[in-house]
């Protein structure tokens, strides 16, 4: 709350993990800068246009998904269970499978304090029968989950194809986080885009309206407001390419001229053609993506996917 209030004025205080993340990045060759720093209060609004735009086809193609199986999923879950989302829902999806699956409790875990109590009190007049436990914390460290849930069987759920952002040691790592925190029994039903067409997946991150640049560039004016950057934004350009030998959609912020800069009074130089790597994307193919959630300790007991095979969600037992 505190942070959010100085974003907003003119004082910055910058968070110290962001700050060591973008100096290390800097500084690194290749030079590169975790994905989730995108997500400030502009850049959450960047990915919400980016979710309708045309191209961009995974949250459009998820959403159906879990409409069309929401009765299935129904059939499929325990009674009594408890749902606990990694991340903090989102408006449209979350109601979809509470609905479909009637669960006994909600516990929506983020690391953003705001989205998290925002989401939980929407979600709260929508289902008012419905007990929400909102957790604030990185689920990349164990989670203590509320003890109110404690007898009850889980349901995780992990949306959005999110673990395409991590190279695959770090996504089995997670997997296997979320079992030991929904124990034994539990299930998790996860969104993991496709491999497919680079001529699909590349507007998908380079749109023509060209927000999913602004949401890159975003990071760089995210720098230079919290961590009292001078970097030149307007000689910066966005590019999205796919990675063959890795399966994923790559993005970087190029240089287009040759420039010095400073972070937090830290000297930067850049010649032109030189990139910030700022994402990866990684996308599975079928069993690529089975064998990722195995090698997590999941074993994938059904699979629901579009008519184009473009995005699947998986329902997985510990
Ligand atoms: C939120 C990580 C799933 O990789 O598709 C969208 C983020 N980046 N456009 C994705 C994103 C550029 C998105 N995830």
């Amino acid at each position: 709350m505190l942070k959010q209030e100085l974003e907003d004025g003119q004082a910055s205080l910058a968070d110290p993990h962001f700050r060591a993340d973008v100096l290390s990045g800097l500084e690194a060759r290749p030079r590169a800068i975790p994905a989730r720093w995108f997500y400030d209060r502009r850049g959450s609004e960047l990915f919400e246009e980016i979710t309708r735009l045309p191209e961009y086809y995974p949250t459009r193609t998820e959403t159906e998904l879990l409409r069309q199986t929401g009765p299935e999923l129904g059939a499929l879950a325990a009674r009594g269970a408890a749902v606990v989302e990694f991340g903090s829902g989102s408006s449209v999806k979350t109601p979809l499978l509470l609905r479909a699956i009637d669960p006994a409790a909600y516990v929506p875990i983020d690391i953003s304090g705001d989205f998290l109590r925002q989401s939980a009190a929407e979600l709260g007049q929508a289902f008012p029968g419905l007990p929400v436990y909102p957790v604030e914390a990185n689920f990349l460290r164990p989670v203590p989950l509320p003890e109110q849930v404690t007898g009850m069987p889980k349901l995780g759920f992990f949306p959005g194809s999110t673990i395409g952002n991590m190279q695959a040691w770090h996504a089995v790592n997670l997997l296997r986080a979320m079992r030991e925190w929904l124990g034994d029994g539990a299930r998790l039903l996860i969104g993991m885009d496709r491999v497919k067409s680079p001529d699909v997946l590349v507007p998908a991150y380079d749109d023509a309206q060209g927000i999913t640049a602004a949401f890159n560039l975003n990071l760089l004016e995210r720098i230079n407001r919290e961590l009292d950057g001078t970097i030149p934004v307007e000689a910066f350009r966005h590019v999205a390419l796919w990675n063959d030998d890795a399966a994923r959609i790559e993005m970087h912020l190029e240089a287009v001229r040759d420039m010095a800069f400073t972070v937090e009074g830290r000297p930067f130089e850049m010649a032109a053609g030189e990139t910030i790597h700022t994402e990866n994307s990684h996308k599975y193919g079928r069993n690529g993506a089975r064998m990722l959630l195995r090698a997590g300790g999941w074993t994938p007991i059904r699979e629901w996917t579009d008519d184009n095979d473009w995005f699947a969600l998986i329902l997985c037992e510990a």
